[in-house]
């Protein structure tokens, strides 16, 4: 989800990647060099290689590989195999808003290549309000767009139609089994400033054959936010809490708490371990599906909708309060 534009957390890493933004793609060895502290540095050339580091120093975390710049509220980032690309959605504008100006980045994963608006509202005969999770089946890229899903052709973006939702609010994220699309309603309003309002419609559906049948709802279901297909299970993460729980048959059943809650996104490593961004503990945290979680990036703005690059082993984050989609390198 987005805020409005705001300073950015004065973090270091981040206060790196905003002096260095000027150009939409920054070339990695800058951010490799900034992301090492001089102390850090001078402690390696003291003792003179890396093994002689004390067993306790924590580890560094994944420094970014490149910063994606010049996006509008970007939500969720989702990797296309089949075409090695990476998608950006992009509400540009409020949560709610049906404004007809959301887009949609596609990248190039090889080249790092940006097509900023690739899908865009008003343009082709598109309509595209607030873009937010994705999903891919088949030939079709799926895109919530806040009471509806809409479709496009992954290969030429080219509009497929909506699939309507009746009475949801909040359509958040997307996931797939292969077959069926599963979307949240993580069941908010926006308020005054940076404020949520319950809507009361907290809900998780399924999509099949292009219908939407609702599987799961009521305020048990912690605001669901983020969805991922693990395993044959449904994972949800709460934005309203800080738990990831499967669904199962409609109802919470195996769960687990994060060290923070507002969660947005969840996605996996290589490993098989879970990935699960917070807004309000600014991180990305990383974890065995029992736990225990703990970070991997901090000083993040409304971290959203994680991706995950399978082939290269990339996270793909997107800082949705700072209009950049960072990417890192983590096995
Ligand atoms: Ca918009
Ligand atoms: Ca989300």
């Amino acid at each position: 989800m987005n805020q409005p534009d705001g300073p950015l957390r004065q973090s270091p890493a981040m206060a790196t990647l905003r002096c260095v933004s000027r150009k939409r793609i920054i070339p990695f060895f800058l951010l490799l060099l900034a992301a090492c502290p001089s102390d850090r540095l001078g402690q390696r050339a003291m003792k003179g290689s890396p093994r002689d580091l004390p067993p306790a120093m924590p580890a560094l975390p994944p420094p970014a590989l490149t910063v994606i710049t010049e996006l509008r509220g970007p939500e969720s980032v989702l990797y296309d195999p089949a075409q090695d690309v990476y998608y950006i959605s992009n509400l540009n504008g409020g949560l709610l808003n049906a404004d007809n100006n959301g887009f949609i980045t596609r990248v190039n994963a090889q080249t790092l290549a940006v097509e900023l608006e690739w899908i865009a509202g008003g343009r082709n005969g598109v309509t595209l309000d607030a873009p937010k999770g994705m999903a891919l089946v088949g030939d079709s890229l799926y895109v919530s767009d806040i009471a509806g899903v809409r479709k496009f052709d992954r290969r030429n973006g080219s509009a497929q139609g909506i699939i309507t939702l009746p009475g949801a609010t909040l359509i958040n994220d997307l996931t797939t089994d292969g077959t069926n699309v599963y979307a949240s309603d993580t069941g908010l309003r926006t308020g005054p400033g940076r404020t949520f309002i319950d809507a009361g419609t907290d809900s998780i559906w399924k999509i099949h054959d292009d219908r939407a049948e609702k599987i799961a709802s009521g305020h048990e279901l912690g605001h669901p936010n983020g969805l991922d297909f693990i395993d044959g299970r449904l994972r949800v993460v709460t934005f309203g809490g800080e738990e990831v729980y499967s669904l199962d048959n409609g109802r919470r059943g195996h769960e687990v708490s994060l060290p923070a809650g507002e969660l947005d996104g969840i996605t996996r490593a290589a490993n098989g371990d879970l990935l699960v961004s917070s807004w309000a503990g600014h991180e990305v945290f990383r974890g065995p599906e029992k736990g225990p979680f703990t970070p991997i990036l901090a000083g993040l703005n409304a971290p959203a909708d994680l991706g995950y690059d399978t082939k290269r082993h990339r996270l793909l984050v997107p800082h949705s309060g700072s209009n950049l989609v960072t990417i890192h390198s983590v096995p």
